[in-house]
């Protein structure tokens, strides 16, 4: 398999940069991505980052992750608190999953304290903006 990790970004982070700074930083999900790509290449990832706001592209995009990348990690931004079929995906896939929020989901409303992911998850980073998805990267190095 490759030495490739999946990305994966749900609804309304598109949207980063230009509201609620307080919950989720000023940066853009594209300088996210920049980060993401340049940490990726020192790191030796290569990296496949996406963003979606249809549950069922971010479905399709897990179950065709299995046997092409070598983990997933996943904001599936207000999915994570609601979809089964993204949590079945994740089972089904087979394939690591580091689950990230920008903001402290646990700081917040009570509604956000439910993951379908968590359980599924080999780790939960949050409340560390895009910083986060970057201190997934190096997990995964360390675990190479
Ligand atoms: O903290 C996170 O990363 C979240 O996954 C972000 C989701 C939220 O529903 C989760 O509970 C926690 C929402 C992302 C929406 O981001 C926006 C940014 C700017 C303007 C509008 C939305």
């Amino acid at each position: 398999m490759s030495n490739s990790v999946l990305i994966l970004n749900g609804p309304n982070l598109n949207m980063l940069g230009t509201r609620e700074p307080e919950h989720y930083g000023q940066d853009t999900l594209s300088q996210i991505e920049d980060r993401c790509r340049k940490l990726g290449a020192e790191l030796g990832w290569e990296i496949d980052f996406r963003q979606s706001n249809n549950e069922g592209e971010l479905v399709t995009w897990v179950q065709e992750a299995t046997h092409v990348h070598q983990a997933i990690i996943l904001n599936a931004g207000a999915y994570t608190h609601t979809s089964i079929a993204i949590h079945d995906a994740l089972k089904a896939s087979g394939v690591s999953v580091i689950e990230v929020h920008l903001s402290n989901i646990f700081q917040r409303e009570e509604f956000r304290h439910t993951s379908y992911i968590s359980g599924l998850a080999d780790g939960v980073i949050c409340g560390f903006g895009g910083v986060g998805y970057e201190l997934a990267l190096r997990t995964l190095a360390v675990k190479k």
